[in-house]
């Protein structure tokens, strides 16, 4: 009979040395005296794997027996960045894998610096399903994400000498990924295209003909800190049926014989690379079918085996839409009871509406997704069918609360009027969820008044709520600033923090204490000198050490702001250029820092880039300023990019125009890393404001009740623009930041003087200000340190394990589960 294999694996030193050499010899099947780094990584990582998946095992027997209720998190990104370090400290067996590796002949930070980052989503949203996923591990909750596994994940940005972004493809898996298990027995066939018929009176249709694509699960284990359980993020990958046709083949048309397989291959070869604007690709409209049905079928397969009801669906599964993407889960579910499962109409749309629940995480409208009626038609003639009758029921109940309203009907019905017709997926998304949450205060109160408020009057208030977006501490500062962590453990005596985060409330007491000051400012220096080291080791700039480190890293858009930013620094090259070197000694030095990636058709993002690396340029070849000012444009912004930056800031900027930013999570972080934060009264920055406390952050800007008036009057013609501005305007036309090119950024400089949408010009001389606020504060350093550290001891809320948990209770009615029983 087959055993547990409990006893290989025990983490002394010995023992892993042991673990490792089998993966060597039997898995990579080297010889011992052939093994370079990366090797070692595979070995090493399987190895861990191996523990996780005794974990892993155990959680999901216990789920299975105990018959939970479990989460099933929809998302089409998740942005996991590396898994090793991350399952050494979860395990708790870094340190035997630091000795061992050491034993070996190799040198841990080496072989974790090997692995190439999960980098399945673009930003915000994608990191924070892999924050979710991390928090429902640790707290117990039993959890499922469900996503597609791209070969390419986002692509790698590099800068071209004249400093402009190139995108170049990242094939992460070249080399193999340790973390996954491929589960090749549970595949499912997906459907496309075909005819479809309705049955009569709301009974079962049909869907015939059409293509049928494989779709094959690869698990990522997701550890819980210091608990046995771990979830699983579930990743789709797209296969030919028939992966070879031989007919063709012996026919001599060797391209027809694998072209189906490789169409069937392309659904999952790319992640798109968002730029908050829906092109509406045919490819992307069959990755979402794609991956939902999948992930329903897996689903439903896992129900059936309880032999419940159809109407107990809901007691067992919770399925979480993160944005607008996965949608089509709810016709699709609905296909499934109908059609496949004899379930009527109203019955089926009742276990559905009770199943989902839906985040909206944007305020723009140009981001919410629409879909031609014939594309969808062509691609899933069904699914139109079965979203024309959801549409037909619910205009027919909103015409029976709202007589006679017919320009109501327009604004809410599921299908937009106009050439072509095009279905509104968020409309659907609302409709066809249990809740809808906005993902911080403020932009959970806009998601009402300003996307949706037809189906707030609708389906009532409490069909819509906030859960504010959270953090994990395990990785944004336990794994990634080990000389805080160390400090923060020391003072309050135990770890016991990183998984209760308001026990940082305690560091409060430190916060005057000038011992303690101290060690705090220097585990803050070990960071700059990293993040000095890394920008050193990657650019051509020499950075002055002691500068007060800016930061602001974030996708670039032009509601971020960045170009707000980088016009604030030259405005300050103007004035020091204008100083004698006297006074230039007085200036407290600054090193901004930048990074993001562009979509790669968003050419204002794209400029914005080129003038920051251009301004970067001349600062560097400045030798008389370069030491009170410099800028770096640090390429290929990452996860683990993000881990070197975020210890190192004093002050972050999170500067969107007010009413745009939905929350931002990187403010969050930040904070959390005990730097200041310098921003709007925007998305998570207002009640992070409120947590540190107003005296301990830099807020500027108009705020959001103004914007619209704001617009009205560029719109008029009736904007004032501050000198400050026209200042750096001129400096921008006279060529002197684009050697000579006077209208390079011409583009940039147009959209402020026409329309300025976010209101760069009103915001601009705030912007100084609170940038010379924050210079005078830095100068007292001790005071700096007290903000500092009283900052990060109001971070508890923003933990992800605090926000999982108000879902677990408010929105999924899901309970923890204790595996160790
Ligand atoms: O909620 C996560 C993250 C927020 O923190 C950002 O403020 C928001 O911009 C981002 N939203 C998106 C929207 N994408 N779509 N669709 O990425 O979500």
């Amino acid at each position: 009979a087959l055993k547990s294999n409990e006893q290989q694996l025990t983490n002394d030193v010995k023992d892993v040395n042991a673990q490792i050499s089998r993966h060597v010899e039997f898995t990579l099947s080297r010889q011992p005296f052939n093994v370079d780094e990366l090797a070692m990584y595979q070995a090493s990582a399987l190895s861990v794997r191996d523990k996780l998946v005794h974990n892993w095992n155990k959680t999901q027997t216990a789920h299975t027996e105990k018959k939970v209720k479990r989460v099933y998190y929809f998302s089409l990104e998740f942005l996991l960045g590396r898994a090793y370090d991350n399952a050494l400290l979860n395990l708790d067996i870094k340190q035997s894998y630091d000795e061992s590796l050491k034993q070996l002949g190799f040198s841990l930070e080496d072989v974790l610096d090997v692995e190439r980052d999960m980098g399945l989503g673009n930003g915000g949203l994608g990191r924070l399903a892999a924050c979710y996923l991390d928090s429902t591990s640790t707290c117990g909750i039993p959890a499922w994400g469900y996503t597609l596994r791209y070969s390419n994940g986002i692509f790698k940005q590099v800068l071209s000498s004249k400093g402009d972004q190139v995108e170049i493809p990242d094939p992460w898996l070249e080399s193999g990924n340790p973390f996954e298990v491929p589960r090749l027995d549970a595949a499912v066939e997906i459907k496309l295209y075909g005819q479809a018929s309705r049955g009569e009176n709301g009974k079962a249709g049909t869907w015939t003909g059409g293509t049928d694509i494989l779709a094959v699960p690869y698990d990522i284990p997701i550890p819980g800190f210091r608990a046995t359980a771990t979830n699983t993020v579930r990743a789709w990958r797209s296969r030919g049926k028939v992966s070879f046709d031989l007919a063709a083949f012996n026919a001599g048309a060797y391209d027809a014989a694998v072209r189906e397989a490789e169409e069937a291959e392309t659904i999952t070869r790319v992640l798109y690379p968002s730029e908050n604007h829906e092109a509406g690709k045919t490819l992307r409209l069959k990755q979402q079918y794609f991956w939902t049905a999948a992930s329903l079928h897996d689903i439903c397969r896992r129900f059936r085996k309880l032999r419940e009801p159809w109407s107990a669906f809901p007691d067992y599964v919770a399925v979480q839409l993160n944005d607008t993407h996965p949608t089509l889960a709810i016709p699709e579910l609905l296909r499934i009871l109908v059609d496949e499962e004899g379930q009527e109409w109203d019955e089926a749309w009742s276990i559905v509406r009770r199943t989902f629940f839906y985040t909206c995480h944007t305020l723009m409208p140009e981001a919410l997704e629409t879909w031609s009626v014939d594309l969808v038609g062509w691609l899933l003639p069904r699914h139109l069918q079965i979203i024309y009758d959801i549409n037909f029921h619910f205009l027919a109940d909103v015409e029976r609360k709202f007589p006679g309203d017919r320009a109501r009907l327009a604004r809410m019905s599921l299908i937009e009027e106009g050439s072509p017709k095009r279905v509104r997926m968020s409309h659907l998304a609302v409709i066809g969820s249990h809740k809808v949450n906005g993902v911080a205060e403020l932009h959970s109160e806009l998601v009402q008044s300003q996307l949706f408020p037809d189906f707030v009057e609708y389906l009532g208030r409490d069909h819509f709520t906030n859960v504010t977006n959270g953090i994990t501490a395990r990785r944004w500062l336990y794994q990634c600033n080990p000389a805080l962590s160390t400090l923060i453990t020391k003072a309050l005596g135990s770890e016991h923090w990183v998984t209760h985060l308001d026990e940082l409330k305690k560091l409060q007491k430190f916060a005057k204490n000038e011992a303690f000051k101290k060690e705090w400012a220097a585990a803050k220096q070990v960071n700059r000198n990293r993040l000095c080291d890394y920008i050193e080791s990657t650019t051509e700039l020499k950075v002055n050490r002691k500068a007060l480190i800016d930061i602001q890293v974030k996708r670039i858009h032009e509601y971020k702001r960045q170009s707000l930013n980088i016009l604030g620094v030259i405005y300050r090259y103007l004035q020091l250029k204008k100083m004698s070197p006297e006074e230039r000694k007085r200036v407290v030095p600054r090193l901004s820092v930048f990074g993001g990636k562009a979509a790669p058709g968003y050419y204002m993002a794209k400029l914005t880039i080129r003038l920051i690396t251009a301004v970067s340029k001349v600062l560097n070849a400045d030798e008389e300023i370069r030491e009170f000012l410099n800028v770096a444009f640090l390429a290929d912004y990452s996860v683990s990019l993000a881990e070197i930056l975020i210890p190192a800031s004093d002050i972050s900027e999170h500067i969107s125009t007010a009413g745009t930013e939905a929350s931002g999570t990187s403010n969050m972080k930040f904070l959390l890393n005990g730097g200041l934060l310098l921003g709007t009264v925007d998305g998570a920055n207002v009640e992070l404001g409120q947590a540190a406390g107003e005296e301990n952050c830099f807020f500027f800007g108009v705020l959001e009740p103004d914007v619209r008036e704001l617009r009205l009057r560029h719109q008029a013609g009736q904007a004032q623009y501050p000198p400050q501005l026209l200042e750096v305007v001129d400096a921008l036309r006279s060529g002197q930041f684009s050697a000579g090119e006077g209208d390079l950024f011409e583009p940039l400089l147009s959209t402020i003087f026409n329309g300025d949408f976010y209101l760069l010009s009103d915001d601009f001389l705030s912007y100084l200000e609170a940038q010379k606020m924050v210079d005078a504060a830095f100068v007292d350093t001790s005071s700096w340190v007290e903000k500092c550290i009283n900052t990060t001891a109001c971070m508890g809320r923003f933990s992800s394990d605090r926000a999982v948990q108000q879902y677990a209770e408010e929105i999924w009615n899901v309970e923890p589960v204790d595996i160790s029983q």
